[in-house]
């Protein structure tokens, strides 16, 4: 018989007088059972000393989820643009993803959001055409979930390996065109365009240091159905494998 698994996710946040609350962290994991206590501890410490504040929520869900649920599916191909320059970085990203289809527009307004909004806690879905924002989340967003590396993710620091996880689960989705990503750590400037046909491009410095705003943004085509799309997203468990 096979084992049980479990989604392990964290959510981490800090009351602040300007936003109410300020998201600080959050995190996913799948585990088996005798792996629940040592990914619980890794998600505190994740949560814990980090750059965006000090926390004062931590919510860490434990959830059993069978193992038949489970999709696997392989990394996205990694690559790396270092550029002289913020200007030249995000020039590199509209240029990557304007020939994947995505608008002049939905561009301009995907730099908005993430250049403007300092407080997301998951992704904004925008059409990749019209630039129109499709799930009415707010500053909650959408939050991929239910993801994790089947095994070791090879030599990627933590940051990486679970940012190419989370792009390597969205990309795989038949209705998604393309992802913009730069962190919302102030100590981090690094992000990344991704696709199933591009893999996931690391750009660098899409942000200047000390930044507080960041985020994902999904672009999808016409075609999607967003209720089935968000479902995947954020429900079905995927556990990322290298073949
Ligand atoms: C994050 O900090 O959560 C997002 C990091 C995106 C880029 C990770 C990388 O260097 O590839
Ligand atoms: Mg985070
Ligand atoms: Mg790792
Ligand atoms: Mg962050």
């Amino acid at each position: 018989m096979l084992k049980a698994c479990y989604s392990i996710r964290m959510r981490a946040a800090e009351r602040s007088p300007e936003l109410g609350e300020k998201h600080i962290s959050g995190g996913e994991r799948i585990g088996s059972k005798s792996q629940v206590e040592p990914i619980v501890k890794q998600l505190l410490k994740k949560a814990s000393n980090h750059s965006r504040g000090d926390a004062d929520f931590i919510q860490i869900t434990v959830e059993k989820i069978a193992h038949d649920q489970i999709q696997y599916i392989s990394p996205l191909e990694v690559t790396t643009v270092e550029e002289a320059s913020i200007e030249k970085a995000r020039s590199e990203a509209r240029k990557i993803l304007t020939s994947l289809g995505v608008s002049e527009h939905a561009l301009d307004v995907a730099f908005h959001q993430l250049s403007s909004n300092q407080n997301l806690r998951g992704a904004i879905i925008l059409n990749s055409k019209t630039g129109l924002r499709l799930d009415e989340r707010g500053q909650k967003g959408v939050r991929v979930s239910r993801i994790d590396w089947q095994d070791a993710d090879g030599d990627l620091n933590e940051r990486v390996g679970e940012a190419l996880a989370l792009a390597s689960k969205v990309a795989n989705s038949p209705f998604t065109i393309a992802e913009l990503c730069w962190s919302d750590d102030p100590d981090y400037v690094t992000g990344y365009v991704s696709n199933r046909g591009i893999g996931y491009v690391r750009i660098t410095p899409l942000k200047r240091d000390g930044c507080e705003s960041g985020g994902r943004v999904y672009f999808v085509s016409d075609e999607v159905e967003l209720e089935s799309f968000i479902n995947y997203l954020e429900s079905v468990p995927v556990l990322i494998r290298r073949d």
